[in-house]
């Protein structure tokens, strides 16, 4: 089998994970955890997240989705500069997904029906409960996110080594029924499928993520194409600590799952606070004792000899969205006029055409070329002025054509005509 184009979007700073994901513009990160873990609190938290921007409708799709306007300052900018009447932030998709426990794969708790609720999203907040507190029960009755670690691990592995077993299963069924073979014949699957199942469940049985496999590109299309994993996905683990602890920046277990974290082929680990979160989101009409709230925490680190940037106590829940959006290997480019700023999410690496596809099929089918200008130019360039005038005299507004390889940030503006191009 020749190898197969490398996929639109593959890049090598991508995040490693993202060599399996779906190419699409609408991706889901999906909250999984342990019951009682703070998954329901940060999902609520992360749908209050407020954008500048009156009109923007912002929503919970239902109970358990929420769109996350994604904080990002050349957007704002822009929209300061505009002012237009319509304003619209890129977002990131969160579900909220029940907690799992041991057995789950088996059908414990709520079992399968979970599952597939985690097979669905296109990456994963793998939420910690590292903070004590008698009042809430643990599952497993105490608090160690690293046995916690280890119990959802094995579940999603075992779950993924169950569709492996079923993957191989209805293979070996189409190749027979191919080759017209008997029951009791030995059926011979094609060998490259043969040895990419054999990887993955070498992976699956030594309890490894797939997303930490060593995959030729053949392979990484056959995990794709035949292979609908769990634990292919990308997951950013995120540890609840006690306010105390969040604002020192010091609990006993964080090391211990960094070193867990990078045993287990690595990922990104942001500590949070759910009390810290709910108390300063409780006093947000309230700016002054807000910020009275912020330096008192900041003071508390001082206190204990904790200064520096890093301990000035501010919310950690701008960085969570914009590290999933990213973990997504998701980039925003910017269209903006006197009516509407808005930014729209494209995969990294999308073409222009596709990029104009995300804003009409119409776009896509009749593109003609884009007329772009980077953000930092545009910045440096506008001399205050909401136009693209100044950047014109520079050379700086660039006319790109169908191979445009879009890049994170650029504000641009579509060409194009479907008079010729076929009716949807
Ligand atoms: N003390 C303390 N309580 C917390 C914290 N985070 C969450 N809780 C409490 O723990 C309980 C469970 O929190 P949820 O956010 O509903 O937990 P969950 O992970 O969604 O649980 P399931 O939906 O059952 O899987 C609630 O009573 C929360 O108020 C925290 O940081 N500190
Ligand atoms: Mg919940």
């Amino acid at each position: 089998m020749p190898p197969k184009k490398k996929a639109a979007g593959a890049d090598s700073d991508a995040p490693l994970s993202a060599r399996f994901g779906r190419v699409k513009n609408t991706l889901k990160m999906g909250l999984v955890g342990l019951p009682n873990v703070g998954k329901s609190s940060l999902f609520n938290l992360l749908t209050q997240q407020s954008v500048a921007a009156e009109n923007y409708p912002f929503c919970t799709i239902d109970p358990s989705e929420a769109k996350c306007p994604v904080p990002d300052q050349r957007f704002q900018y822009l929209v300061d500069l505009w002012k237009p009447p319509s304003v619209v932030p890129a977002v990131l998709s969160v579900w909220d997904i029940a907690g799992i426990i041991k057995g789950a794969s088996e059908g414990a708790g709520l079992g399968n029906a979970f599952l597939s609720h985690i097979a669905s999203v296109d990456g994963i907040f793998h939420v910690l409960r590292a903070f004590e507190d008698d009042a809430i029960v643990h599952v497993d009755d105490s608090v160690d996110p690293i046995r916690d670690l280890e119990t959802i691990q094995s579940e999603l592995c075992l779950k993924d080594l169950q569709t492996l077993q079923a993957t191989l299963d209805a293979k070996t069924a189409s190749v027979r029924k191919e080759k017209g073979l008997g029951r009791s014949a030995e059926v011979i699957l094609p060998e490259h499928f043969q040895n990419t199942f054999n990887k993955v469940k070498a992976l699956l049985d030594s309890n490894t993520a797939v997303s930490n496999g060593d995959f030729t590109n053949i392979e990484i299309e056959i995990v794709k194409d035949e292979f609908t994993l769990i634990t292919t996905k990308p997951i950013i683990y995120v540890v609840n600590l006690s306010k105390r602890d969040f604002v020192r920046k010091r609990n006993k277990w964080l090391g211990k799952i960094g070193d867990w974290v990078k045993a287990h082929g690595g990922g990104l680990c942001i500590p949070f606070s759910i009390e810290f979160e709910e108390e300063l989101f409780g006093l947000k009409d309230y700016p002054d004792q807000q910020k009275a709230f912020l330096d008192e925490c900041t003071a508390d680190a001082a206190a204990v000899g904790l200064t520096g940037p890093q301990f000035k106590a501010k919310s950690i829940l701008p960085r969570i969205i914009k590290t999933g959006y990213k973990q997504l290997n998701l980039i925003n480019f910017l269209t903006a006029g006197e009516k509407e700023v808005k930014a729209w999410t494209v995969f990294k690496g999308a073409l222009a055409p596709q990029a104009a596809g995300v804003i009409h099929t119409d776009f896509e089918r009749g593109f003609i070329k884009a007329e772009i200008a980077s953000f930092d130019d545009f910045k440096a360039l506008h001399g205050g002025v909401a136009s693209m005038a100044k950047l014109k005299e520079a050379g700086k507004y660039r006319q790109e054509g169908k191979t445009y390889v879009m890049q994170d940030g650029d504000i641009v503006l579509f060409q194009f005509n479907v008079t010729g191009a076929k009716k949807k």
